[in-house]
Formats: structure tokens, C-alpha cells, sequence
């Protein structure tokens, strides 16, 4: 954010733009997408027409090179529709973003004018059945062979696995620790990966979830991301951004229901008069908003500090992703509770939000994990 906490005409341009595109493509149809399961590919692509694909992928490499906090509009204003298909974009973001800004020449020539149109979706791959929180810990290997690489192992949770085209993996090519990772991007159709089933979840149901399966992948070098031991700080470095347009899905989600409360409350009778005029009512809407605009304020402020690069960027990150996924549930559970029994059916939107937004505190990294970034900074401070 510049000047005094305003944002500027552009950044008010974009966040009009995301609003529109989501009014008139999200909105209307997420709880059919939620109540089938259907992944939106169609809908997604057109998002990628308006250069949301690659947000903060350079303008060299055909992105639109923004910053984190326009990214942060844009998701923000998607998830007023749908938090999943929002946060399922924002990691295609993340994972063509890092190939943009750790690759070299050619794996970028390879791969970024495809990436950039949404010709083909990417998915992040960090996470594994042993190794969760514990990301360092991962054990899918690649072997060097030649001219390629050999992949061996398995990838758990994957948002996009199955559906997407291309998957930005962190592997094992040297010693135990974050120092013996590296970042392959694997191709779907490459021989020896296959997907798990379908996960069945609570929430995020427009967003596909399975484990992606490698046996004996051949990888070409060429497909490698930076440097050998270089793939744990590519990764963490993603989720800085990544944590930061969870964050903004939440305050997304958030302000939906905020703002489905305050109509429906004030249409609601009971004991003769609107629900909005008891003190109780007015009282929680106060709240929610008041903690709205705390968590917006500071992820607007991390935002500006991961474009801007700041050393305390990622200890930011991580109190902002915290507090908007925590204040961003609570202020859907109150609108759930204001709506009555109304809000446990799927008639309102509520209760999808409620589903999408919980996975929130968990996923792009625990919120425990973000009070460990944040304690493990303080401390060396
Ligand atoms: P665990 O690490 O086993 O944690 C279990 C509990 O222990 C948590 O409460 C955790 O906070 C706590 N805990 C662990 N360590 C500590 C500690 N040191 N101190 C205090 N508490 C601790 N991953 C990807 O790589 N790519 C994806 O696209 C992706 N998409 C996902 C989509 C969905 C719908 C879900 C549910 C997950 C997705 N994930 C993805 C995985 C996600 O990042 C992990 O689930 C998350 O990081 C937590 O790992 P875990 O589930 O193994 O839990
Ligand atoms: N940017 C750049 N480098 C970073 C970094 C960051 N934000 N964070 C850590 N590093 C570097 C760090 O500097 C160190 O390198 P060096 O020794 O050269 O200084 C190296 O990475 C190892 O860091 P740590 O010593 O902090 O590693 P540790 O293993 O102790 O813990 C922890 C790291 C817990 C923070 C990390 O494992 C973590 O974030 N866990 C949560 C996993 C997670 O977020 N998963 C999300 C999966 S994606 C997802 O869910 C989706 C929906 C897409």
C-alpha cells in the first residue's frame, strides 16, 4: 500500500476488474460447483484472459508483474465467489512464479508461455504422507542419470493432481535437511506418474485434491528449477506469496458473509422487530467487521513488504496468513449463527463458506507452523 494507506487508481482498476469477473463468472455458479465437485477448468482459463495466471510473473516472461498486494486484491475479490477456485489459481500463481524467478533460460522458455495463458495449470508439490509439517523431512527421491533425473515417490494433498498438466515437485538429489532438496517440474503425461483417487473432503470441493505418484519417472535436467539443494528455499519462498493470497481468500470469504449477515439480519423478524435491532446482533457485526479490517490491514501490509523484499517479509507472511484464516473463520461461524437455522442449510451460501474457509488454518502451512515462523524470527532477533 502507498500514500497514506490508500490504494492507488490501479490497484482500485484491478480489484474492479477481479470483482466483475467474479460477479458475473464465479458467483453464480459456485454452489453447483461446491454441491458436484466439478473442477472449473473453463471458468479458470478465462481468469488467465485477464492475466491473473501470472500475476506476479515478470512482464518478460508474458506475466503482468504485479506486486503481492494486487495479487492479494484479486484473490481477495475471487474468493467473494468461491474460495476454492480463487486459492486453486492463486497456486498456479505460486508455482509459475517460482519457475519465472529460480529458472534458468530454458526450463522458463519451456514452460512459462503455456503457464501464462493457463494452456497449462500447475500444481505445487511439497507435501507427503510422512512429511507434512515437517516439510524438510521429504523423501521422494531423484536420481541423477545421465541426462535426466529419476523420480521415485509420493506426493499427498496435491490441489489440482489429476486435472493439471504440470507439477512444480520438491525432490531428494542430496543429504537429509532442506539442503538435499531440489525443484523438478514433472509433466503429467511423462511415464511412471499416475494420481490417488479423488480425496472426498469438507470443504474446497471445486478444487480437486490426490496424491501424485512417481515410479521411475525420467525427468530431463533441463526440467530443474535453479540449482541442485536449491529447491527448499524456492518453496518457501513460494508460500510467502502463497500464504498471502490464502489470507486473502479468507478476507474474501469473510466479507461475503459479513455482508450476506447484515441483509439478512435486518430482514429477519423476530419478537415483532428486525433481528439487526437487538444490541446482541449489532454488537457481533461490530466485531466482525472490526476483525475484517485488523486482518485486511495487516496483510495489506505484508503484502507491500514481500514486493518490496523486506528482511522481516516472511515473518509477516506468516502473522498475516494467521490472523485472516483464524478472523476469517470466526466471522463466518458468527454469520452462521446470525442466519440461525437458515445458515446450516445449503439454501445460503454460509455454510460453504464456513466448509471452504477452515481448511485455511491448514493447508499453504499450519497455523501452529505460522506461530513457529513467527516465534523462531522474534527470538533471533
Ligand atoms: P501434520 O504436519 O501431521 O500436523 C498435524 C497437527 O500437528 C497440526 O495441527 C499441526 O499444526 C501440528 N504440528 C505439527 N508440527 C508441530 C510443531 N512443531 N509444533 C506444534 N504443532 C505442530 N500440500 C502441497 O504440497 N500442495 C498442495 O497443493 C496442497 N493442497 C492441499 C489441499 C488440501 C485440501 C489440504 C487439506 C492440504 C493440502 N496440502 C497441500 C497439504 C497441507 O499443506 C498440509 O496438510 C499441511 O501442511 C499440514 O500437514 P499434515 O496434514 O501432514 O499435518
Ligand atoms: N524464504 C526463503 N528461504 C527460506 C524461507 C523463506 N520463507 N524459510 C526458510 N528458508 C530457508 C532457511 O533460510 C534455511 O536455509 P539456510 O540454512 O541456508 O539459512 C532453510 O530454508 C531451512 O529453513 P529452516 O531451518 O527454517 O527449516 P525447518 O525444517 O526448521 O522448518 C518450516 C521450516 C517448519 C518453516 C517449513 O518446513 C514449513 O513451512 N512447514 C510447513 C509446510 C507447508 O507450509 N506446506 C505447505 C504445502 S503447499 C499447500 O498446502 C498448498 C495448498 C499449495
Amino acid at each position: 500500500m502507498t500514500d497514506q494507506f490508500q490504494l492507488t487508481d490501479d490497484q482500485r482498476a484491478i480489484q474492479d476488474m477481479a470483482r466483475k469477473f467474479t460477479a458475473d463468472a464465479i458467483t453464480p455458479f459456485a454452489a453447483e460447483w461446491d454441491e458436484k465437485a466439478h473442477f472449473p477448468r473453463d471458468v479458470i482459463k478465462q481468469a488467465a484472459e485477464l492475466g491473473f495466471a501470472a500475476i506476479y510473473v515478470s512482464e518478460e516472461s508474458g506475466g503482468i508483474g504485479l506486486g503481492r498486494l494486487e495479487a492479494a486484491l484479486i484473490m481477495e475479490a475471487m474468493s467473494y465467489g468461491c474460495p476454492a477456485t480463487s486459492a486453486f489459481i492463486s497456486i498456479h500463481n505460486m508455482a509459475s512464479w517460482m519457475i519465472d524467478s529460480f529458472g534458468g533460460g530454458a526450463v522458463k522458455a519451456k514452460f512459462l508461455p503455456d503457464l501464462v495463458t493457463m494452456d497449462r495449470m500447475a500444481s505445487y508439490c511439497l507435501t507427503e504422507p510422512g512429511s507434512g509439517s515437517d516439510a524438510a523431512a521429504l523423501k521422494t527421491t531423484a536420481t541423477l542419470d545421465g541426462d535426466h533425473y529419476l523420480v521415485n515417490g509420493t506426493k499427498q494433498f496435491i490441489s489440482g493432481a489429476g486435472v493439471n498438466d504440470l507439477y512444480v515437485t520438491m525432490v531428494r538429489t542430496g543429504q537429509p535437511g532442506p539442503k538435499g532438496i531440489s525443484c523438478l517440474v514433472i509433466e503429467k503425461d511423462m511415464p511412471g506418474v499416475s494420481f490417488g483417487a479423488k480425496e472426498r473432503k469438507l470443504g474446497w470441493n471445486a478444487s480437486p485434491t490426490a496424491q501424485v505418484i512417481f515410479d521411475n519417472v525420467k525427468v530431463p535436467v533441463e526440467n530443474r528449477v535453479g540449482a541442485e539443494g536449491d529447491g527448499f528455499r524456492f518453496a518457501m519462498a513460494g508460500l510467502d506469496g502463497g500464504r498471502l493470497n490464502i489470507g486473502a481468500c479468507s478476507l474474501g470469504g469473510a466479507q461475503r458473509c459479513l455482508d450476506e449477515a447484515i441483509t439478512y439480519t435486518k430482514d429477519r423478524q423476530q419478537f415483532g422487530q428486525p433481528i439487526s435491532d437487538f444490541q446482541n446482533t449489532q454488537f457481533m457485526l461490530a466485531d466482525m467487521a472490526t476483525d475484517l479490517e485488523a486482518a485486511r490491514a495487516l496483510l495489506y501490509m505484508a503484502a507491500a513488504k514481500v514486493t518490496a523484499n523486506a528482511p522481516d517479509k516472511s515473518r509477516f507472511s506468516a502473522m498475516a496468513k494467521r490472523l485472516a484464516t483464524d478472523n476469517g473463520s470466526k466471522i463466518v461461524n458468527d454469520a452462521l449463527q446470525l442466519f440461525g437455522g437458515y445458515g446450516y442449510l445449503k439454501d445460503y451460501p454460509i455454510e460453504r463458506f464456513w466448509r471452504d474457509l477452515r481448511v485455511h488454518s491448514i493447508l499453504e502451512g499450519t497455523n501452529q507452523v505460522m506461530r513457529m515462523i513467527v516465534g523462531r524470527d522474534l527470538l533471533r532477533q
